[in-house]
């Protein structure tokens, strides 16, 4: 049924690319019939395909919880990172690994948007511009997580429900210079309190640290991408943006098997030309609404904001929950970054466990495959595991999207979602994406998406 709609498909496209695309070629309608054949496709990266993982991983998402987890030293394990750029540095854009995941790209449905203004130091400049006159919905500026361009899913950036708490952690995997406060300090807390978090790493880290990595998943946390070496992307050409990305997935998958379908930008720093590459890179953004501020307590690279500052925030974020002042849920960024953010986050586990509902960012969006291999299935909100037909159950590929429609990260897959075309025109679907309503022909473009052919 899906295909029958191809051509209606395509006209909605038209109009929907004229309003999102600020690449002036896109503009052209001539032009954008030729999205028939090439919507911006959310596929499992082909240009990862030779990645060998290193051995030593769980296959699937852990099941038990208290006790059954490992904690405790880390493995050893030595990784041979010949190949990979040098650490916390730009990689480079011209590359021929680059250049494949590029080449992979249709940069007719990304955006022709200003590349954004940075300093020396690489920190953005507001110099000059003129929020009214951007047609980007750029965060940095206004705080905006709807891409207008309605071809791109809303980022996620708060559980829908109210009283859930998306716990987050980023900048890891912390690596050995953090002496005794290195992982597995946090991941063995986590483990002894039996939760999971979304872990937003660092591509550098995570070949610096690939132990610490493999613990992180073999303890259910979820995996995200979080660039290579930090930068304000919005500040990077499109290839650079590319270079980031490519980078830190590959470090991710080979570390640890696993292909993120998910990023969060550093300092919360994407435009609609950066979402599209993400998200043409198979990556959803993800975003927060409740910030610590941890980072910038004293410690190695962070500032002077005093721990009393960040134990106010907690403190308010727990009391106006529990008088019922507070009626929405959220995504809160913390950092495993040193000494100063573990314990701080450590401190106050507790006591946010008993007033919210603390779940990993993707449990309470239903993202229960937050990987395009999808023998890893996580809790949907209910905390139950869905069952999901997998890649072993020999679907033949030009039918794989109708079961797998995990290539849209923002969709809910369920049980049913998962053996199901309709999964992407799912009511949670459009409650993470406004624009798209259950029966807006943009939402069955998506489902399109979810026919591009499957390739882990
Ligand atoms: C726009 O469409 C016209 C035909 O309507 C065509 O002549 C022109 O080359 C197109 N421009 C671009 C940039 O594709
Ligand atoms: C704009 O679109 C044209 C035609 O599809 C493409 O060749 C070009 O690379 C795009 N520009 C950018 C900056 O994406
Ligand atoms: C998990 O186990 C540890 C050690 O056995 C214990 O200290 C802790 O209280 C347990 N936590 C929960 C949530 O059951
Ligand atoms: C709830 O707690 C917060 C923080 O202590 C306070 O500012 C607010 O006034 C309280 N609201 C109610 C309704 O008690
Ligand atoms: C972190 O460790 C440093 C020394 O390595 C110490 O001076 C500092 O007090 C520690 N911070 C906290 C919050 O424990
Ligand atoms: C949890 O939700 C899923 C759909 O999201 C449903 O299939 C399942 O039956 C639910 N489990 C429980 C225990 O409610
Ligand atoms: C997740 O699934 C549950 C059913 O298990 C549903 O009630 C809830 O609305 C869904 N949440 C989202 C964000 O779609
Ligand atoms: C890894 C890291 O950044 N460690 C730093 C954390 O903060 C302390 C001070 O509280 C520094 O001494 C560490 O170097
Ligand atoms: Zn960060």
């Amino acid at each position: 049924m899906l295909y029958s709609l191809t051509s209606t498909v395509a006209l909605v496209l038209t109009a929907a690319t004229i309003t999102g695309a600020q690449n002036t070629s896109s503009t052209n309608a001539t032009t954008t019939t030729s999205t028939a054949s090439g919507p911006p496709a959310q596929v499992s990266p082909a240009w990862l395909s030779s990645v060998t993982p290193l051995s030593g991983n769980v296959k699937a998402y852990p099941e038990g919880g208290n006790g059954t987890l490992p904690t405790g030293p880390l493995a050893s394990l030595t990784f041979d990172y010949s190949g990979y750029p040098e650490g916390w540095k730009s990689p480079s854009a011209t590359s021929a690994e680059v250049l494949a995941a590029v080449n992979a790209i249709d940069w007719s449905a990304v955006p022709n948007s200003a590349v954004r203004k940075a300093d020396s130091k690489g920190d953005l400049t507001m110099t000059g511009y003129d929020s009214e006159k951007d047609p980007d919905c750029w965060w940095s500026a206004s705080g905006c997580v709807k891409s207008k361009n309605p071809l791109i899913p809303a980022d996620a950036a708060a559980c829908p429900q109210v009283g859930d708490w998306g716990l987050t952690y980023d900048d890891g995997p912390l690596t050995a210079d953090a002496g005794t406060y290195a992982e597995p300090h946090l991941y063995d807390f986590l483990a002894e309190h039996n939760q999971k978090a979304g872990l937003f790493y660092i591509g550098s880290n995570v070949i610096a640290a690939p132990a610490a990595a493999q613990r992180a998943l073999a303890d259910g946390h979820t995996l995200c991408v979080h660039t290579w070496s930090h930068p304000a992307m919005t500040s990077l050409s499109n290839n650079n943006v590319v270079a980031e990305l490519y980078w830190t997935l590959k470090a991710i998958k080979e570390v640890t098997g696993v292909t993120s379908k998910c990023w969060r930008p550093p300092y919360g720093d994407v435009d609609d030309r950066v979402r599209a590459i993400a998200w043409q890179m198979g990556l959803t953004t993800v975003l927060w609404d409740l910030d610590t501020d941890d980072w910038n307590m004293p410690g190695d690279g962070g500032g002077n904001l005093s721990p009393e500052t960040v134990d106010g925030y907690f403190e308010s974020w727990i009391s106006n929950r529990k008088n019922g002042t507070d009626k929405t849920g959220h995504i809160v960024l913390q950092h495993e970054l040193n000494n100063s953010t573990v314990l701080m986050a450590e401190k106050w586990l507790p006591q946010v466990k008993e007033a919210f509902n603390v779940v990993p960012w993707n449990q309470c969006f239903n993202i229960s495959t937050p990987y395009w291999e999808t023998n890893f299935v996580y809790p949907v909100s209910n905390g139950s595991v869905p069952v999901v037909a997998t890649a072993s159950s020999a679907i033949p590929v030009s039918t794989a999207a109708v079961t797998s429609s995990s290539p849209s990260p923002v969709a809910k897959p369920s049980a049913s979602d998962n053996t199901n075309a309709n999964a992407v025109l799912s009511p949670a679907e459009s409650a993470a994406s406004p624009r798209m309503s259950v029966s807006s022909p943009v939402a069955m473009f998506l489902g399109m998406i979810a026919i591009a052919a499957y390739a882990v």
